[in-house]
């Protein structure tokens, strides 16, 4: 079979002119597809509804906790509403038999190892729609494959869940590639169906996640429902007191905020039944209402357009319905007393713009843009503590736009999270009175900074069935990816909370210093001359059907008129371990695309505009002073948001994990015998087309 690279078609389109076409074309099928939901009248699911793993022991990995999972079908109620209960796939603990979607949650502590035994029991077909026309997901490669990955865990790579590590129920492993060789290493001897993944746990605190990583299938099983929560804890937050009374609030008022949009069938069709999860599996294309660009012969190229897959993958999968810890616009009361929420974007391609606010007295289900909310103090990101708090107040104001109705990427925002971003926030609610609503709210546009208006639902939106988009949204109901959920104040149960936002912002801008020493290494030395500098770039092209696809680059062509590279290709990031890098990623796109790094958290050193604007020329220099990162983008991070025109610089050193076994090199060719992770856009419709390429260390 040839490779895809050999049919690949290219070229390079300046990112303004592509965020141009993207808003000007659309059609009907992927909008509004839910059915009308009242808001806020389920709540929450915290810890507890979402169970926490229950660990076991196992003479062959001694000091390890061990969870024996499963990778299963079950249904759940994802709102009252819903027509029926959801199909989801998700992962099941072995020990209790419950599954839960985003479960089991695992506790782990730094340095003490956890095994992951994961059995994949998944039926053969899929509950969405399978584009059997994208690398490694031919026909005939079997649908029900999976590999398990943990995010921004610090692991092996033969238990990192790469693309190519996946298998299935009975044990087929990958070999959609001649050249991939046995790149399934993880496998338990006489269980096929059966893979360990051992992880050290040597990362200071921190909310990461384990979701599925299959080659061609990731988009679709992380949205079917294979993530769930994996927190990592150690001493050092938990042991910062002010008065004797703990600093960081404890377990009993912390809750997760996944968030993630979905879309739900109204009624049966062939791809499931009434309440299922809906996927966009058309690629629309057609007329002035298109969602996507088709690639033409002015673009240098003659598309297939008469024989696109059928079903296709998209570019990028904007849902109607915001769903919160699996229930879609969910209430959670609060006491008037300091919570912990650890916020997780957990969405295909969404980003969200958060902010609090009292709700309306005269609009029900309505933010009072005029009465703010308390403020977030946000402690951590995905790289763990922060150096300094940073104190997010919600301020009553849209979301900073250009004169082209695009977001400024310069901000300022309030907390604005792209997909596989967290945030570790601390949120006082001592001072909101007994008995008041507070609405939850999301003004990011979709795509972002270039938003199309009909991914925005909101209550009164513009009726834009004419382009293709949704009718108005009546107040009280869904479809709204603004109004995502409502807490409600109760009064105290118990003693009150002995420290007030001030008092906790004080103790903070003392503490959190100290505690990032404590939790890091020391920060790394972009001026440091024995780091290695290299260009990279983020390319916007087309398949060969014609399809938009995004695809990461170096500075040097390998194809005609584009930087970008494909997945497949030869690596072209391979390091010596402990090597310092410097990276300057050029985004020659119309999109920001949050990058996310495999093995290593990385620090952001800044980032400048340049010259993209002559077609195939793009020169790598930055055209601006470099602007220092934002306040919550200092200290570690493993996704960052790289914005259009942008050069975002980024430094790592590419260090690998210490564990009480030998880690042999990847056996696939071209891998230079050394260890394979990716490094990839954490759109999951870019990194599944094309957006990912190997990262390789040589121990
Ligand atoms: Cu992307």
């Amino acid at each position: 079979m040839p490779t895809r690279r050999e049919f690949i078609k290219t070229t390079l389109v300046a990112g303004t002119a592509v965020a141009l076409f993207r808003c000007a074309e659309g059609r009907v099928w992927a909008y509004a597809q839910s059915p009308k939901l009242r808001k806020f009248v389920a709540p929450l699911p915290g810890l507890g509804d979402i169970p926490v793993a229950a660990a076991g022991t196992d003479p062959a990995y001694p000091g390890a906790d061990i969870y024996t999972l499963s990778a299963q079908q079950f249904t759940q109620r994802l709102h009252p509403d819903l027509p029926g209960p959801t199909r989801l796939w998700g992962y099941t603990d072995q020990t209790t038999g419950k599954s839960v979607y985003l479960g089991p949650i695992i506790v782990a502590q730094r340095g003490k190892p956890v095994v992951i035994r994961m059995t994949n029991n998944l039926p053969p077909t899929h509950i969405l729609p399978v584009d059997t026309s994208i690398m490694g997901a031919e026909p005939g490669v079997p649908v029900n494959r999976i590999s398990l990955h943990l995010h921004g865990g610090l692991v092996p790579w033969t238990s990192d869940g790469g693309p190519f590590a996946w298998y299935t129920p009975t044990g087929v492993v990958d070999a959609t590639d001649g050249s991939a060789g046995p790149s399934f290493l993880n496998g338990v001897p006489g269980s096929p169906g059966v893979a360990d993944y051992y992880y050290p746990n040597d990362q200071s605190e921190r909310l990461v996640w384990y979701h599925d990583h299959a080659m061609g299938v990731t988009r679709l099983n992380a949205y079917a429902g294979l993530a769930a929560g994996y927190l990592i804890t150690d001493s050092v937050l938990s042991a910062m007191q002010v008065d004797n009374a703990p600093l960081i609030p404890g377990l009993a008022y912390t809750m997760p905020l996944v968030l993630q949009d979905k879309a739900f069938k109204q009624s049966a069709d062939k791809y499931g039944r009434a309440g299922d999860l809906f996927y966009p599996y058309e690629y629309e294309h057609d007329g002035k209402t298109a969602r996507w660009d088709l690639g033409d012969p002015s673009d240098g190229f003659s598309p297939a357009s008469d024989s696109l897959p059928s079903p296709s993958c998209v570019p990028e999968a904007f849902l109607d319905t915001p769903i919160i810890n699996g229930m879609a616009y969910p209430y959670v009361e609060v006491e008037p007393r300091r919570y912990r929420f650890f916020a997780l974007n957990g969405s295909q391609a969404r980003f969200y713009h958060l902010q609090l606010y009292y709700e309306s007295t005269l609009n029900p289900g309505e933010p009072d843009f005029g009465r703010p909310g308390p403020a977030f103090i946000q402690i951590g990101s995905e790289g763990g503590v922060l150096p300094q708090p940073v104190v997010f107040n919600n301020p009553p104001v849209q979301i900073p736009t250009n004169c082209d109705g695009s977001v400024n990427t310069d901000g300022p925002f309030n907390l604005l999270l792209a997909p596989a971003e967290r945030a570790d926030l601390i949120i006082d609610f001592s001072s909101v009175p007994p008995g008041s609503n507070l609405i939850f709210y999301n003004d990011a546009p979709a795509p972002f900074p270039m938003g199309d208006p009909r991914n925005d639902y909101f209550t009164g939106c513009p009726d834009q069935t004419a382009s293709g988009g949704a009718p108005s949204t009546q107040a009280g109901y869904g479809p709204n990816t603004r109004t995502l959920m409502q807490f409600r104040t109760i009064a105290l149960k118990g003693a009150a909370d002995p420290l007030n936002f001030d008092a906790t912002l004080q103790a903070l801008m003392s503490q959190l210093p100290a505690a990032y020493k404590a939790s890091h290494e020391p920060d790394l030395d972009s001026a440091d001359p024995h780091a290695q500098r290299e260009i990279k770039t983020l390319n916007e092209d087309y398949d060969e059907y014609g399809r938009l696809i995004q695809r990461v680059g170096t500075d040097s062509a390998k194809y005609a008129d584009s930087y970008g590279r494909n997945y497949m290709d030869d690596p072209t990031e391979i390091y010596d371990e402990d090597q310092l890098v410097v990276w300057d990623v050029y985004n020659t796109t119309g999109d920001t695309h949050p990058m996310h790094f495999h093995l290593v958290n990385v620090q952001v050193v800044g980032r400048a505009t340049f010259d993209a604007s002559i077609p195939n020329i793009v020169e790598f220099v930055p055209t601006s002073p470099w602007i220092p990162p934002d306040p919550n983008y200092r200290g570690w991070k493993e996704t960052v948001r790289m914005n259009p025109g942008e050069v975002t610089r980024v430094i790592m050193k590419m260090s690998l994990p210490d564990v009480p076994f030998h880690v042999p090199g990847s056996p696939r060719a071209g891998m230079q015998n050394g260890h394979e992770y990716v490094w990839h856009c954490h759109i999951l419709e870019h990194e599944e087309h094309d957006m990912m390429r190997p990262l390789i260390i040589r121990p």
